[in-house]
């Protein structure tokens, strides 16, 4: 997906009404930063998150209205969750109580024609398992990987987080690299960084942070200097 140099993977999370997308995406941080109810269609609009999961790092997760949502109203909530797929990396695929129909076999064919690789995530598995039966059927329709999931109960956390990373394509890494086509592994990388009057007291400025992240992930050796010690730091000593 092209969004620049965003470092950050778009995860997207689609489903019907009620399978547990908001809840997925609490359990997933472990916090409640999406909203939670047992009224189908509390999420109305594609909702972005900048979260931290613990083992894949930072992620913008995108909460979706269902696709399932009927009537005029309806209809705009899907338009609208249709178009978080041109933004994302990848995406997940939820589903409950063996539901998996016509709604998720659309999604799925949206996922192909925008090549976005995806999970599909049984949720509310403490309520009720996945059958063979239906697993044969989606892994017959999709090809994909199925997982079981439930946010409430149960050890499912660690395997998710696993075939999150699988799923998240290494290019979105790739393209976050700031100084990556300009540097080699063991490098030496001299960064002037004026300190004046405009910088903020008793730290750097975010793009400072970043470049010297950046040195660090491109497994070189960072040398940050004030613009006033050039000459003096790089005179060779007598
Ligand atoms: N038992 C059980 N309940 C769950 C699970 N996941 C979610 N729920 C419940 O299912 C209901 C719907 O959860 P939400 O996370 O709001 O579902 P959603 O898919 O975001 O729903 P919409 O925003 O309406 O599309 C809530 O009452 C949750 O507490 C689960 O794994 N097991
Ligand atoms: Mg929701």
């Amino acid at each position: 997906m092209t969004r620049g140099r965003d470092t950050k993977p778009h995860i997207g999370i689609f489903g019907r009404r009620n399978t547990g997308k908001s809840s997925f995406i609490n359990r997933l941080v472990n916090q409640q930063v999406a909203i939670v109810s047992e009224q189908a269609g509390t999420t109305t609009d594609p909702v972005r998150k900048s979260i931290e999961i613990f083992g894949i790092g930072p992620a913008i997760v995108i909460d979706t209205a269902g696709i399932d949502d009927t009537g005029e109203l309806g209809a705009k909530r899907v338009s609208k969750t249709m178009e978080v797929l041109k933004t994302v990396d990848c995406a997940v695929l939820l589903l409950a109580g063996n539901r998996f129909g016509e709604e998720e076999k659309a999604l799925i064919s949206h996922f192909g024609e925008w090549d976005i690789p995806f999970l599909i995530v049984h949720n509310k598995e403490d309520l009720e398992p996945l059958l063979p039966e239906t697993e044969e059927t989606i892994r017959k329709q999709s090809g994909s990987r199925i997982l079981r999931f439930s946010t409430v109960q149960g050890d499912y956390l660690h395997e998710m987080i696993e075939a999150l990373k699988d799923t998240i394509p290494d290019t979105v890494y790739q393209q976050s690299s700031l100084i990556g086509d300009i540097v080699h592994k063991n490098d030496y990388v001299l960064l002037i960084t004026p300190i004046d009057q405009e910088a903020p007291n008793g730290r750097m400025i975010l793009p400072q942070v970043m470049v010297i992240r950046d040195v660090l992930d491109n497994d070189c050796v960072n040398i940050v200097l004030k613009e006033n010690q050039v000459n003096n730091s790089l005179r060779p000593r007598p």
